[in-house]
C-alpha cells in the first residue's frame, strides 16, 4: 500500500515536471487531488485496511497529497511567470520606431483666396465685416435699390424662407448694416457665403462665396476705385497685371462697371485660360448708388463711395487653373491636397 503511494507520488511529480501549461496542470490536479483522482480514492479505501494500518497509511495520503499540492501551486507560479515573459517578449513596444507620418491638413482653396484677399484689403487699411447668412429682404434687396417686381428677386431667382426672409444672393446687406451702423468714413470687405437657386454645373453651384468691398468718405471717386482695384489684382495676381473697365449694369451702383484683369497665364497674348482674349473678367464694381446712401442716413451731397464684389470660386478656379467648380465642393483629399 505505502509503495504504491509513493508511486503514485513519483508518477505525479513526473507528469508536473513536463507540464508546459496552466491547463495540463489543472488537468494533474484533478487526476491525481481530485474528487475522483488516485489519491482520494486510496483514502476511500483506508476503511478496509487493518485498523493499525489505517493511520499510518491516512497520514501518508495526506503528507503526499499536501506535497503535491504544494508542488502544483509552485508550478502555477513559475509558469504563470514564465507565460507573462514570453508575452511581454512577443508584445515588446520598441519606442524608437519612428512614429506614422502624421497627415497635416491644409486650408481649402476657397477659404485660402479669401485669406489672401483679407490680407491684402488689411494692407490697405480696410476692416473686415461680417453678418447673416439668413437675411431680411429689405437688406438683401430693398436697401440695394432692387425694389419689388426686380428680376433678381423672381422666385426662381432667390431661395425665400417666407416673403420677408431669403437666403441672401449677396454679402451686400452686410454693408447695408454697416452704413446704417456706422458714420463714414468706412472702409469694410465683407467675405461669405451667398445663396442662389441655381443647378450646380461645371461653373454654377447654388452655394458659392463672395467677398464684396465698401468704401464711403468724402471725395471717394471712380479713379480711387480703380487705383484701388489694380493695386489688389498686382498684389493677388501678380506684379505684372493691367486692368480695364467696361460698362455694366447693377441697381446698386452707378456708373458701373466690369473689370477685366490681363491673362495673368500669357500676359494678354491670348491662351487657353483667357480663351485668346488676353482678358479675364474679374469682379463687378461701380459707385455706391445715392438712393442706397440715402437709404442708410448717408447724405449723398456729402458723401460718395465704391463698391465691389467678385466670386470666390471664379478667381480660385482662374488662379489654380481648374476647369469644375464642383471639384472645390467634392472633398476628394487628393485633389485638395495640391493646394
Ligand atoms: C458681382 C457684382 C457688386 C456691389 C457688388 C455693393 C454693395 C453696396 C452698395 C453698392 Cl452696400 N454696391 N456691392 C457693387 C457692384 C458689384 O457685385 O458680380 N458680384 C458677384
Amino acid at each position: 500500500m505505502e509503495e504504491s503511494i509513493i508511486q503514485i507520488k513519483e508518477k505525479a511529480k513526473e507528469e508536473i515536471a513536463k507540464v508546459e501549461d496552466l491547463k495540463q496542470l489543472d488537468e494533474i490536479r484533478v487526476k491525481y487531488l481530485g474528487k475522483k483522482g488516485e489519491l482520494t480514492a486510496v483514502l476511500k479505501g483506508i476503511g478496509s485496511l487493518a485498523p493499525e494500518e489505517r493511520p499510518i497509511i491516512g497520514e501518508l495520503v495526506n503528507k503526499v497529497r499536501d506535497e503535491l499540492d504544494e508542488l502544483i501551486k509552485q508550478n502555477v507560479n513559475i509558469l504563470s511567470k514564465k507565460i507573462l515573459i514570453e508575452k511581454m517578449k512577443k508584445e515588446k513596444i520598441d519606442v524608437t520606431i519612428p512614429s506614422k507620418k502624421q497627415e497635416i491638413g491644409t486650408l481649402h482653396p476657397i477659404n485660402k483666396i479669401i485669406k489672401e484677399v483679407e490680407e491684402i484689403f488689411l494692407g490697405m487699411g480696410y476692416c473686415i465685416a461680417d453678418g447673416p447668412e439668413v437675411e431680411k429682404a429689405i437688406y438683401n434687396f430693398d436697401k440695394l435699390n432692387t425694389p419689388i417686381g426686380h428680376p433678381a428677386r423672381d422666385l426662381q431667382d432667390t431661395f425665400y424662407i417666407n416673403e420677408d426672409i431669403v437666403l441672401r444672393s449677396q454679402t451686400s446687406p452686410v454693408q447695408v448694416r454697416v452704413m446704417e451702423e456706422q458714420k463714414p468714413p468706412i472702409k469694410i470687405i465683407c467675405p461669405g457665403k451667398v445663396y442662389r437657386s441655381d443647378s450646380v454645373d461645371a461653373t454654377h453651384s447654388p452655394v458659392f462665396h463672395q467677398i464684396e468691398g465698401l468704401v464711403i468718405d468724402k471725395d471717394v471717386s471712380m479713379a480711387d476705385l480703380k487705383g484701388t482695384l489694380e493695386m489688389f489684382a498686382k498684389k493677388c495676381l501678380g506684379e505684372k497685371t493691367r486692368i480695364r473697365f467696361r460698362p455694366h449694369h447693377f441697381p446698386f451702383t452707378e456708373p458701373s462697371a466690369e473689370a477685366d484683369v490681363s491673362c495673368f497665364v500669357c500676359g494678354g497674348k491670348g491662351c487657353k485660360v483667357c480663351k485668346g482674349e488676353g482678358w479675364i473678367e474679374l469682379l463687378g464694381c461701380g459707385m455706391v448708388h445715392p438712393n442706397v446712401l440715402r437709404g442708410c442716413k448717408i447724405n449723398p451731397d456729402e458723401y460718395s463711395g465704391f463698391a465691389f464684389g467678385f466670386g470666390v470660386e471664379r478667381i480660385a478656379m482662374a488662379k489654380y487653373g481648374i476647369d469644375d467648380m464642383r471639384l472645390l465642393y467634392e472633398n476628394d483629399v487628393r485633389f485638395l491636397k495640391q493646394f
